[in-house]
């Protein structure tokens, strides 16, 4: 079937709705491209991933190998953001109820196809479909009423709107406890493929396509005068965003090191707690989204390297909020303990996840003694591992 425009706005909205539905249900996503990439490709695909971070779920990400070397800094933000990246057709696994197309105008032009058909058109399999290609030759890859198809000057922008009304929905934000949707990674990534697609919006066309292109240029601006770069302003080429994105991969590199140095291991547990005073000069130096993202990243990996369990504490800056900041994470290769009942058991009610990764937080005014506090937690954790 010939791709069409969506008829009207509420039609829109409508399939944009049945989008964050999915997102809320299902549980393992694979996102897919097309042959030969470009920005607006591989920034749909990252961008859509970093959504999907919110809501803890399996996914990841298809990108041939071959095409790695081009996109650096998009990989960067994967792997700082734990999203599996995939990029040979061998890895492509059946454990997905979810495949989702982006920027790809007809079935025959997705990356390894012939691998993915199988999982496609199996019947527990939802394909969901977001692009802008409305060519005579295109085809609808989506299933019916998960098409996201519409004109735009970007698959990134059609995300952009998807994430504005995600925004919106308040039910959803609390259950998943969302924190901020746009994040340097994020904006920076839907300003990529506009950029990408438009040529520095010089083929943007309706006055939609415009209206986006200036609320996520402006957005990304304001990002760009932050602490490390103070003098920076505007962006006038793709090569301004990409120096963007080197740096913030170079910030999330130093970021991390930073955390690394305070390493600390007890029993079968790898762990990082910054006090007050080691929190300071992380947050002098960062923004507050590289910091999560940091911290949840560095948790990742320390659980894998202990095999067991990690945690990692900071303190939220004094002006944002009076909270202590912790996040547990479980390795892949120890199932027995569930996180959760690790919360329970220390009686915090603030807080939540899933049985391999849980955060929570504290107000500062109940810990008087921060390390006999951080050891009541991991002396408690370690008991449990060693019970199970
Ligand atoms: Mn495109």
């Amino acid at each position: 079937m010939k791709k069409v425009r969506i008829p009207n706005k509420r039609r829109k909205l409508q399939i944009v709705d049945t989008f964050i539905d999915s997102m809320v249900t299902r549980e393992s996503f694979l996102m897919v491209g097309h042959q030969n990439p470009d920005e607006d490709c591989v920034a749909s695909m990252v961008a859509f991933s970093l959504l999907m971070t919110k809501f803890q779920k399996q996914q990841a990400v298809v990108l041939n190998r071959e095409n790695w070397d081009n996109f650096p800094y998009l990989l960067s933000i994967c792997k700082y953001n734990s999203i599996t990246v995939i990029g040979t057709p061998e890895e492509i696994s059946e454990d997905y109820d979810t495949v989702i197309a982006f920027d790809t105008p007809k079935p025959e032009m997705l990356d390894f196809h012939k691998y993915l058909s199988p999982l496609m058109s199996r019947s527990d399999v939802i394909v969901m479909e977001i692009d802008h290609h409305l060519e005579a030759d295109g085809e609808y890859i989506g299933d019916e009423g998960y098409r996201l198809v519409d004109e735009a000057s970007s698959t990134c922008e059609l995300i952009g709107f998807l994430a504005l009304r995600l925004e919106k929905k308040k039910e959803v934000i609390r259950q998943f406890n969302i924190g901020e949707i746009f994040t340097r990674n994020f904006v920076l990534s839907i300003v990529t493929g506009i950029v990408g697609d438009t040529k520095m919006g010089q083929f943007l066309k309706s006055r939609r396509e415009k209206r986006y292109y200036r609320y996520f240029s402006r957005l990304f601006n304001r990002m760009l005068i932050r602490k490390t770069d103070k003098d920076s302003g505007n962006f006038s080429s793709i090569e301004d965003i990409l120096k963007e994105l080197e740096k913030l991969s170079v910030e999330e590199e130093s970021c991390y090191q930073d955390f690394l140095k305070h390493k600390q291991r007890t029993g079968s547990i790898a762990w990082i707690a910054l006090d007050e005073e080691m929190t300071a000069p992380i947050l002098e130096k960062y923004d507050m989204d590289i910091i999560v993202t940091v911290a949840k990243y560095t948790a990742n990996l320390l659980a894998e390297e202990s095999r067991y369990v990690s945690l990692v504490a900071f303190y939220d800056p004094p002006e944002k909020s009076d909270l202590i900041q912790l996040r547990m994470r479980r390795s892949q290769s120890y199932k027995e303990l569930d996180l959760r009942k690790v919360i329970d058991h220390l009686g915090i009610t603030n807080g939540g996840g899933h049985e391999g990764a849980v955060g929570f937080r504290v107000p500062r005014g109940e810990v008087e003694d921060f390390p006999a506090f951080i050891d009541t937690i991991i002396n408690g954790t370690v008991e449990l591992i060693d019970l199970d």
